[in-house]
């Protein structure tokens, strides 16, 4: 039985395409500056984001982190929506490496505007940490792939301009956000200080993520970077894959949301089920499961009897990711045995 992983869009391999790409890079070592196709991916990444300069770095999480650390210091503080994955999955990344603390509010499947972030910023005075940056995801992966409404970052910026707060971009899944609302990335990052993209999600590189922003915060990240031990040495092999992963995997993005909206569209009638959402934005589907349908660990170990596997992110919480190494008879399936599933009464 053929596995139908829809656990995350990290769970892709390398295409052929890709895996030739990568044999094909020419590599430095890249601690000395002198590998020519990371070279290229950061000056490239940085031309796409409109931003002035990028880093090349193993993760998501080690971008994020590079930028907080960057954006403050010990004692300061964040403000973030609480399900950003800075708050929720990085291992309290911002307390440990970078001594900062994070101010959270609930916001709409993540989404958050002006009048949430009023009356946050802590007053200039010795007892109290120094508020200094607001984090934003786009897309929002606990909001369920939601596309952070281009006007509420307008705002949001200006907002935080308005109270000298830097402004950073978690978008691992920024390109999903692209392709979904047709908007281009620079328009987006246009209202960031830093901005953090992932190639190993949607993207199916194996390893990568890159942080884009001014020359001389570059050029401090290089340093936290080697610092936090994400210095590579030959590492164009996985630029390599990141840069055939730019020119081949951006546009197909839309077929995994097509994707997204199938598997939604096959469970959303079944009682108990209730969708993050009806309309999927991009690639991410969270269904919530009434008790009586059991939990989400029960409900995802009888997918995994069927071959689907999926993650549970809350106790009643399941998510569904599709990507690339999914294809649309495989969505079918999927849904299928999720009705067979769901319709079976557990308790
Ligand atoms: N998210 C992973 C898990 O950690 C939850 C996933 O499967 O979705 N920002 C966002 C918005 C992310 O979703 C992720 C990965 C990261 C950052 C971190 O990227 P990595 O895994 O490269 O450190």
């Amino acid at each position: 039985m053929t596995l139908i992983d829809l656990r995350s869009d990290t769970v892709t391999r390398p295409t052929k395409g890709m895996l030739a790409a990568m044999a094909a890079a020419e590599v430095g070592d890249d601690v000395f500056g002198e590998d020519p196709t990371v070279n290229k991916l950061e000056e490239r990444v940085a031309s796409i984001l409109g931003m002035e300069a990028a880093l090349f770095v193993p993760s998501g999480t080690m971008s994020n982190q590079i930028a907080i650390r960057c954006h403050t210091v010990p004692g300061d503080e964040l403000i973030c929506e609480v399900n950003n994955h800075i708050f929720q999955y990085e291992s309290g990344g911002p307390a440990a490496l970078s001594g900062v603390m994070c101010q959270t509010m609930v916001g709409l499947q993540g989404v958050i505007d002006v009048p949430d972030l009023e009356g946050l910023v802590k007053p200039d005075a010795d007892y109290a940490a120094r508020t200094r940056l607001v984090c934003l995801e786009n897309t929002h992966n606990r909001g369920g792939g939601k596309v952070f409404p281009l006007e509420n970052i307008e705002r949001i910026s200006t907002w935080a301009k308005s109270n000298s707060l830097a402004m950073h971009l978690d978008g691992a899944r920024l390109w999903n956000a692209v392709v979904a609302t047709k908007i281009p990335l620079k328009t987006w990052t246009q209202h960031f200080d830093s901005v953090s993209v992932c190639f190993s999600k949607g993207l199916g590189a194996p390893v990568g993520s890159a942080l884009a922003g001014p020359k001389d915060f570059i050029k401090r990240a290089r340093r936290i970077r080697k610092m936090f031990g994400g210095g590579m040495r030959q590492a164009g092999i996985l630029a390599a894959a990141a840069n055939y992963a730019l020119d081949h995997h951006i546009d197909r993005l839309a077929e995994d949301h097509a994707n997204a909206q199938r598997l939604a569209d096959m469970v959303s009638d079944l009682p108990g089920v209730t969708l993050t959402s009806p309309r999927v934005d991009t690639n991410l589907l969270f269904i919530q499961l009434d008790p009586k349908l059991g939990t989400a660990a029960q409900a995802q170990a009888r997918l995994n009897e069927q071959g689907v596997l999926a993650l549970p992110t809350a106790a009643q919480t399941l998510r569904f990711v599709t990507h690339l190494d999914v294809n649309r008879e495989q969505i079918e399936r999927a849904g299928t045995v999720l009705r067979t599933i769901l319709n079976t009464r557990r308790t």
